[in-house]
């Protein structure tokens, strides 16, 4: 059975913090640290905090700006955590609200009615509770049929997502599956960390799965898909429901964000691009067939990298387009945005690849083709 991409959805956050913005927050916090830190830092107790800069964030990784939930008091030196109140169980979760605004773009998009979904999956790298599933709520707020369920597999959590509802749809289990990742990832940023501060920003996307003979036109048929998996501690967040068991280390930066950068860089680089030329010759195709790869959005130098060792050369923008800059690094939801933002102008017949990684180590790749 063909199974197809029919349509995407793409929630993008009111608000916009800048680099200047952002690094003139946490200078402050440096400043004001390193003041009252004086005295240990002078006797050489304490090592002083170093200041973070505009140009290195843009030279390390592309990064120009990230959309945000809530700008005023990540950047307020006091608090730097996004607020974002507590719900009453009778509202719609925050997850769940920006899943079924990408959600309906992209129902609409395919003019496919909410009850002729059968499955919903909310995937994504931070799930705001364990249960009720965000996934069943979106299907009862959009008022879906079949079934929902949540899973998270990090950055790599859409691509991942994306193969199980294409299983569920070959399996003959739903006509139309709804992949849904709402990447709220400043709620577990730490704007404090020199390291990390200026990596996250946050979006939610949707993506309808279908039988191709029911896909509309212009969708995009999976011609295949590769996910793989590789530990690694290099990215890891320690949150979760046993920190209470342990209420000394409850609070500790090891329960948001922490990554060792510069390794993961290094052994992403070769694993990717080798998962890649893999898929790529189990398909009977060759680089040269790809007109574009919308890659995850972590890192532009990576990008370029991973797409030279693919392409046998640089890659154009047009090939491997960058939302990066603008949006920061969206976890799941980054190849997504390429994706759903640059694809309008390819013609019947073309072919490209969808890939993520990141944490776990994970990689999904999502070799594509437009129909007619
Ligand atoms: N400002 C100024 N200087 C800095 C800063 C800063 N902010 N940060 C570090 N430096 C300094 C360092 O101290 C170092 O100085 P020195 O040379 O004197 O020691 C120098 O700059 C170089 O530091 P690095 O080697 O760390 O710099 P890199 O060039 O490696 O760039 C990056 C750092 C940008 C982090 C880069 O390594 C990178 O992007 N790596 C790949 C990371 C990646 O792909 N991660 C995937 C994460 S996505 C995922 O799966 C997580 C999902 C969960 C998301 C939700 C959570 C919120």
């Amino acid at each position: 059975m063909t199974i197809a991409i029919s349509a995407t959805g793409l929630y993008t956050p009111p608000e916009k913090i800048t680099n200047a913005e952002l690094v003139a927050s946490y200078n402050a916090y440096v400043d004001r640290y390193n003041a009252e830190h004086a005295a240990e830092i002078e006797a050489g107790a304490l090592p002083p905090l170093l200041p973070s800069s505009e140009e290195f964030i843009e030279k390390a990784s592309g990064i120009k700006s990230r959309y945000v939930l809530e700008k005023q008091s990540s950047l307020d030196v006091e608090r730097m955590v996004p607020d974002i109140p507590e719900r009453p169980n009778e509202q719609i979760s925050l997850q769940a609200e920006v899943s079924v605004i990408a959600a309906k773009q992209a129902l609409q998009a395919a003019g496919r009615a909410a009850n002729e979904i059968d499955a919903v999956i909310c995937s994504c790298s931070s799930l705001q509770r364990p249960y009720p599933a965000i996934a069943i709520e979106v299907q009862n707020a959009l008022g879906a049929g079949g079934f929902g369920y949540d899973m998270n597999v990090a950055c790599s959590s859409a691509t991942f997502a994306m193969q199980n509802a294409a299983d569920i749809v070959r399996g003959g289990h739903a006509a139309s599956a709804l992949v849904v990742n709402p990447e709220l990832t400043t709620g577990h940023l730490n704007f404090r960390d020199r390291e990390t501060h200026f990596i996250f920003g946050d979006a939610a996307v949707a993506v309808l799965i279908e039988r191709a003979d029911i896909a509309p036109p212009g969708s995009w048929v999976i011609l295949g898909s590769k996910c793989q998996t590789k530990f690694s501690n290099n990215i890891r967040n320690n949150f979760g429901f046993l920190n209470r068991c342990a209420p000394e280390w409850r609070d500790m930066p090891d329960k948001l964000i922490t990554q060792q950068g510069r390794k993961v860089f290094k052994e992403v680089v070769p694993l990717v691009s080798d998962i890649i030329l893999d898929h790529l010759a189990e398909l009977e195709l060759k680089p040269s067939d790809l007109k574009r790869m919308w890659l995850h959005q972590a890192n532009s130098n990576m990008n370029r990298l991973i797409a030279e060792r693919v392409l046998g050369r640089e890659a154009t923008q047009e090939e491997s387009p960058t939302v990066l800059d603008e949006y920061g690094n969206t976890a799941g939801a980054g190849s997504i945005i390429a994706f759903h933002k640059y694809r309008d102008d390819l013609q019947p017949g073309d072919k490209g690849l969808i890939c993520s990684f990141g944490a776990g180590y994970s990689v999904g790749s999502i070799l594509v083709q437009k129909a007619a």
